[in-house]
């Protein structure tokens, strides 16, 4: 075989929800634009689809119709592999892959015990996000800023549990670095997205008499007049006075029924309680109070903050509300400023701080953070707002996660020959509480892996977004029965070239993938830093400028529609009616519009067809250079029209000029015209594959396979623009000559008129009408 190049064109899978909506259509069909267009450049691609076949929806079937989720998914897969081979996608079909299988969830149990092993998948207690209607908890990133579960909308409550957790913040650094690797062929909103997401904040943790605070500013310090703790800090307790124990203690309860999001918001008034007790300030030596207040969250940084009213406006806020000072000790650069009684958060020059007045702010950090160093007081700290991932779920349509609970040895992950650990069936479904995997005795009850004694199993199963954030890999080797892939046959085909999918994966699939691939490389699995070298988020299919969603109720029903006109109208209009990274509006006119269109086609190509044996007299030779002009121009920009960005719509609408041409053309039926319709077929293909090979079989009786047709080049010697002159007339008089490009257009030439000097003076009563006498004469005739 000769040694093509690979292409790895990935488009995320679906979850098998029941049937395909037009936002699958749509991610699909760029998909398979690529794919088709990849391969007739002679690539070697691979183009898998698969199934992203656990989660909650497949049980909660199971609660609402008594129907087992494996049967539900299996019956609805069925039904939307049906509709994608309908839709003609060129899927690599026999690597298709399903994660609800054992055969694909066995790798997730195994990647697990490698990440136990590794100290990367470790169990703790926190205080978790639980959705009381979907009864489980959520990772951070399902949880959406407003306090709500992604899935079904209702408010988050916080939980105290034990949970099993992946320590994806050992990776924060490396997946903030590798944007430098991505930034060329990602969308920057995304990179933008992830940066947020991850959150890096630099500073120092500085120590008040043994309470530390972690601060970006530590140039503010001499403006420290105050320190906040968190309600849940564990210092409360020695820092309480006597007199304030009560009052504290139910402040405390109370901040226990608010949100964390409600608690950071800046809208709410802020709240808090003083301590009775003080600490020095490292810097001066000032005694400061301590209070408590919700407005500092236990999971960030310390718990703790040290407050400066003057240059932080949360701080400003409270200490305008308790009466707490504010001291000023930075100025902005341009002097002119007045700061008094407003928040000054910029950086600027130090004042009112003894010797490092004078100093900018970023000297003046590094400055105090290295004076307090010495005494033991600071400690520079890099922190991250991304949290460690929280993969437990108390639900059953998952991968169990495989460990056992031994009272002897403790936390035992399964042998490795033990897995997979199944997932049993016929299970009950009550829809209440815990997890129907808590009353299987039979799973439940083993025997622990060390010592062979009774045991207990897990019975919390991963987070779905495990499943997803490998399967590109399994694609590569779907059948491995003794890895989760051929390390060979992996490093063929990685880094996926073009990934396609929607950007509201932007900070959870996208940032686990990438954290799953590091791992992998870390295990010596993969070779590549990252998995995916290209990104293309679509943009979203709207009905008048409103997203399609069941919850609107505004669907178009992508059955209806290729019923009505045809998978490859379907396709075209999708393609067409936007750039793919942009929103696309459902329109019924412009699906007309494209079916006259594939009419003109099929018109103009029987037409040559018929006319095959006329003979021509007179011909003017013009008029073939002109359409091998208009051929290979169309040929350079649909394929300069894919390559940049994938611009498929004015690529479409070249092709549409190319059928104008044809159709002006006086010589249907020579060997011109039939190139044309033959070169058509396959710039068609990759964006309607059936209209084109009913060209190509049908209409012009091709042997040769199509989608094995080479991409055709462009003879740049038909494209080169030859300069003419035309004749001016302007109300039966001959004004004078213009140069022009040949076959421009007649409006563009009345541009050109319009803006010389020369004939625009002749033109101030406006044109009543306008002769072209192509590439010879423009007769123009005056109002009068
Ligand atoms: C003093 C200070 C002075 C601060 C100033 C800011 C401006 P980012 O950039 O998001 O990391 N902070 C620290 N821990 C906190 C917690 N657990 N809950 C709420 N706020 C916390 O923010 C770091 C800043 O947020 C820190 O720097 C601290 O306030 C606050 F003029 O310290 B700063
Ligand atoms: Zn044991």
């Amino acid at each position: 075989m000769e040694n093509k190049q690979k292409f790895y064109c990935l488009v995320m899978f679906p979850y098998p929800s029941g049937k395909i909506h037009m936002g699958h259509v749509r991610n699909y069909v760029i998909g398979d634009v690529i794919a088709r267009y990849k391969r007739m450049q002679n690539y070697d691609v691979l183009h898998p689809i698969g199934w992203d076949a656990f989660g909650l929806p497949a049980e909660n079937a199971a609660i609402k119709n008594n129907i087992p989720p494996d049967l539900w998914t299996i019956d609805n897969i069925n039904f939307m592999r049906n509709q994608l081979k309908q839709l003609n996608i060129s899927y690599d079909w026999d690597r298709e892959i399903c994660t609800c299988q054992p055969e694909y969830y066995k790798w997730n149990q195994w990647f697990f015990i490698k990440m136990f092993e590794k100290g990367i998948a470790y169990r703790a207690t926190a205080g978790v996000n639980w959705c009381p209607d979907c009864k489980t908890v959520l990772a951070n990133e399902q949880v959406s800023s407003d306090n709500k579960c992604w899935r079904c909308n209702s408010v988050i409550e916080i939980k105290y549990l034990e949970q099993w957790f992946l320590r994806i913040t050992k990776y924060a650094q490396e997946l903030l670095d590798g944007h430098q690797l991505l930034k060329n062929g990602w969308p920057e909103e995304v990179i933008l997205m992830q940066k947020n997401w991850i959150g890096k904040s630099t500073g120092a943790e500085i120590d008040f008499s043994g309470i530390k605070v972690f601060t970006t500013r530590p140039d503010t310090l001499f403006g420290a007049t105050f320190i906040v703790l968190s309600p849940e800090h564990p210092l409360i307790e020695k820092f309480i006075v006597k007199e304030k124990k009560n009052e504290v203690e139910k402040y405390v309860e109370q901040t226990k029924k608010i949100s964390k999001i409600q608690r950071i918001s800046g809208l709410r008034e802020k709240t808090g309680v003083f301590t009775g007790s003080y600490v020095i300030n490292p810097v001066n030596n000032e005694k400061i109070p301590v209070w408590i207040a919700d407005y500092v969250l236990s999971e960030y940084g310390t718990g703790a903050i040290m407050c400066v009213p003057a240059h932080d406006r949360r701080d400003f806020e409270f200490a305008k509300k308790y009466n707490l000072p504010i001291k000023y000790v930075i100025k902005p650069f341009n002097n002119s400023l007045n700061i008094e009684n407003t928040v000054f958060e910029d950086e600027g020059i130090m004042i009112n701080s003894g010797e490092f007045n004078g100093l900018e702010s970023e000297t003046g950090k590094e400055k105090i953070v290295s004076v307090l160093e010495s005494k033991g007081k600071a400690k520079r700290k890099i922190l991250y707002k991304l949290k460690d991932w929280l993969i437990s779920r108390q639900r059953y349509w998952g991968t169990p996660i495989p460990v056992i609970y031994c009272n002897d040895c403790g936390i035992v992950p399964v042998k490795y020959e033990e897995l997979p650990v199944l997932l049993p069936k016929n299970v009950k479904f009550t829809g209440k509480g815990d997890s129907p995997l808590k009353y299987v005795d039979s799973f439940v009850n083993t025997k622990c892996s060390k010592c062979s004694k009774k045991a207990l199993r897990e019975t919390d199963t991963m987070d779905t977004f495990v499943d997803s954030s490998w399967y590109y890999l399994r694609y590569c080797d779907p059948r491995n029965e003794n890895m989760p892939f051929d390390v060979k046959k992996a490093d063929k085909w990685l880094p996926v070239d073009q990934y396609i999918g929607g950007i509201e994966h932007a900070c959870m699939h996208l940032i686990y993938a990438r954290f799953f691939h590091k791992f992998m490389r870390d295990l010596g699995l993969v070779k590549t830093d990252e998995p995916f070298s290209r990104l293309l988020t679509q943009g979203m299919v709207t009905i008048n400028g409103v997203a399609m969603s069941k919850s609107k109720g505004n669907i178009v029903e992508p059955q209806q529609i290729i019923d009505k006109y045809g998978v490859d109208i379907t396709r075209l209009f999708i393609l067409f009616a936007a750039p793919p990274q942009k929103p696309l509006e459902w329109s019924d006119k412009g699906i007309e519009g494209i079916s006259r269109f594939v009419d003109r086609i099929n018109r103009i190509c029987d037409k040559i067809i018929q006319s095959k044996n006329i003979v021509y007299n007179n011909i003017e030779s013009e008029n073939k250079k002109n359409l091998l002009f208009k051929l290979n121009y169309t040929i350079k920009k649909v394929t300069n029209d894919i390559e940049k960005e994938f611009q498929f719509n004015t690529a479409i609408s070249s092709l549409m000029e190319l059928i104008n041409a044809l159709y002006l053309y006086p010589y249907l039926g020579d060997d011109i015209s039939f190139k044309v319709i033959e070169t058509l077929s396959i710039l068609l293909y990759p964006f309607a594959p059936d209209i084109s090979e009913k060209i190509w079989y049908e209409k012009l009786q091709k042997k040769d396979e199509l989608k094995h047709m080479l991409w055709p080049d462009v003879n740049e010697e038909f494209l080169e623009k030859k300069e003419i002159e035309i004749m001016i007339q302007i109300d039966g008089k001959l004004r004078g000559k213009l140069k022009i490009i040949k076959d421009t257009s007649q409006q563009e030439i009345l541009n050109i008129i319009n803006s010389e000097e020369k004939f625009k003076k002749y033109l101030q009563n406006g044109i009543e009408k306008c002769i072209y006498i192509q590439n010879k004469l423009i007769n123009i005739v005056l109002k009068h």
